[in-house]
């Protein structure tokens, strides 16, 4: 049986142009990636499946584990987050930064669990230079236990970036969120183009870029595949792809977000599969009021990376034995450890 050829390459330019927008984002045409989701499933599925067995190891997962070292009073009106000053109904409290010495001994519990990569998360507009020699050290000590690194803390400095990965940062996590067009409903704080500067600086420092979004704020499938497009078209292409759902918060406004389609997630990891092949697609928040099935359904679309962990940033995560479980069931196991 031959295969139908699957090479995909965004092409450029063709979004209409808008005056509010700068010319990075204007460069990106979605209408390839909104082919792959008018797909029918099963064909998007066989696609995605074929995509991800020329470029990763089938039946793997990589298991990554979050911890949030500065939680809540931030800056920023992201509508779906409850960490944001702007939300107080979300009952979240603002914190300190964590201690270096705590942090070490989250990342210890996490790696006795199976982990192999260490996230650590500040609700930060941008981190402080009075942050940075905690920060080094964090990361410095984590890498010493043989994980692989991850920090996600806003928008980042040139020298900033060079000084994480001096520390030994492996991986910096920064999410373009949505498509252009819907961003503007989502956030008002920070612009698209802030976001795509970070990803620039962070790449131009050497570190891998994470970089995904969140699925089920209301956008239109139009608007997914804008967030795809943007995302496959970075160079290089980010090397570590979260795909969220969107967890609704009581106390954000996206707390009354319509449900989306369980189909409509599950496609949109395929398609973030087939446009960005190389990278690992990471079935991030979202997966505790996921049913098995769906899950797998994920993980047959391409995604191959989870958070472990009984908590994400600030909401509930599955727990690890159930985790471990499903993948047993499916057969799957943990990726070896790169770091
Ligand atoms: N404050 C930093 C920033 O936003 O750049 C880093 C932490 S922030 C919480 C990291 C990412 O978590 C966001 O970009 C968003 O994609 C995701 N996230 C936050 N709240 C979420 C929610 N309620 N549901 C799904 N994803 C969420
Ligand atoms: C990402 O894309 N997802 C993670 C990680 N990057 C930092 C965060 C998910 C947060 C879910 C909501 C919460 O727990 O507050
Ligand atoms: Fe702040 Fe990040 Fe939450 Fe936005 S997503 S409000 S930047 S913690």
């Amino acid at each position: 049986m031959s295969l139908s050829p699957i090479a995909f390459h965004p092409r450029k330019a063709a979004l209409p142009s808008s005056p509010s927008l700068s010319d990075d984002i204007r460069t990106v045409d979605a209408d390839a990636v909104e082919a792959l989701f008018e797909l029918p499933f099963l064909d998007l599925l066989y696609r995605a499946q074929t995509v991800h067995r020329e470029r990763h190891a089938a039946n793997e997962v990589q298991l990554s584990s979050l911890l949030s070292i500065k939680t809540g009073g931030c800056p920023e009106d992201c509508g779906y987050c409850s960490q944001s000053s702007s939300h107080k109904d979300a009952g979240v409290p603002a914190g300190k930064l964590m201690a270096p010495q705590d942090v070490l001994q989250a990342a210890q519990a996490a790696k006795a669990q199976g982990a192999t990569r260490f996230c650590m998360g500040a609700a930060w507009r941008n981190p402080k230079e009075r942050d940075m020699p905690a920060l080094t050290t964090m990361v410095g000590q984590v890498r010493a236990l043989g994980l692989e690194t991850c920090m996600t803390l806003g928008m980042l400095e040139e020298q900033q970036a060079r000084a994480l990965k001096e520390a030994g940062l492996d991986f910096y996590n920064h999410n373009l969120d949505t498509s252009p067009d819907f961003y503007g409903q989502v956030i008002s704080t920070r612009g698209y183009q802030d976001r795509l500067d970070t990803i620039r600086k962070v790449q131009e420092a050497g570190l891998h870029v994470c970089s995904g979004g969140i699925i089920g704020m209301g956008e239109t499938r139009r608007q997914r595949a804008g967030l795809i497009a943007q995302l496959a078209a970075l160079d290089p292409q980010p090397e570590s792809v979260p795909i969220n759902h969107l967890v609704p918060i009581k106390g954000t406004p996206l707390e009354d977000a319509p449900p989306l389609d369980e189909f409509e997630f599950v496609r949109t990891v395929a398609v973030a599969r087939i446009a960005v092949p190389g990278a690992v697609i990471r079935l991030s928040a979202g997966r505790e009021s996921m049913s098995d099935a769906t899950q797998a359904l994920c993980f047959a679309a391409g995604a191959n990376s989870i958070f472990l962990g009984s908590k994400l940033l600030t909401t509930p995560n599955a727990p690890v034995s159930a985790d471990l479980e499903l993948l047993a069931r499916l057969g799957m196991r943990p990726a070896p450890a790169k770091a």
